[in-house]
């Protein structure tokens, strides 16, 4: 799969009703942006091209590819930077639970164990615009 090529089919997408590719996905969005519908396409082209990358993104946070993202897999892949990259303004250092479970590239409870309750609620909270839970795809692009 390139990153030309990304086919986004959530099991539950129905494309005759919606859009359903990362590019239609997009291209919604920018349909749903441009309130005036003036026309500029190449500023649509330049941010269709950012949502696909964004979307993208997504699909490495979607780790079990159900076509959401949950606070453990957002968490995971978060703390994966941070380890790779750490960053000297954290306040406190990732708990050894956290490193351990990073690891052995489990998944299920990283949320709890790498980041403070408070502070979880706080970055769903950024993504999660229904409150539901879970990261779609078009909320995390609408971020
Ligand atoms: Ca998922
Ligand atoms: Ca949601």
């Amino acid at each position: 799969m390139s990153d030309e090529d990304v086919l986004f089919v959530p099991d539950d997408c129905d494309s005759s009703t919606e859009p359903c590719t990362v590019e239609a996905i997009a291209a919604d969005e920018i349909s749903r942006a441009d309130t005036n519908a003036d026309g500029r396409v190449e500023y649509s082209e330049f941010e269709i091209f950012y949502l696909a990358e964004r979307a993208v993104e997504f699909l490495d946070y979607d780790v079990d590819e159900n076509g959401v993202v949950s606070p453990d897999e957002f968490v995971a892949l978060e703390v994966r930077d941070l380890i790779e990259f750490p960053d000297p303004e954290m306040d406190e250092p990732l708990s050894a639970e956290c490193v351990t479970l990073v690891e052995s590239d489990q998944i299920n409870g990283i949320a709890k164990a790498c980041m403070p309750a408070h502070d979880l609620r706080m970055v769903m909270a950024e993504f999660d615009a229904d409150f539901d839970g879970k990261i779609t795809l078009r909320e995390f692009l609408q971020n």
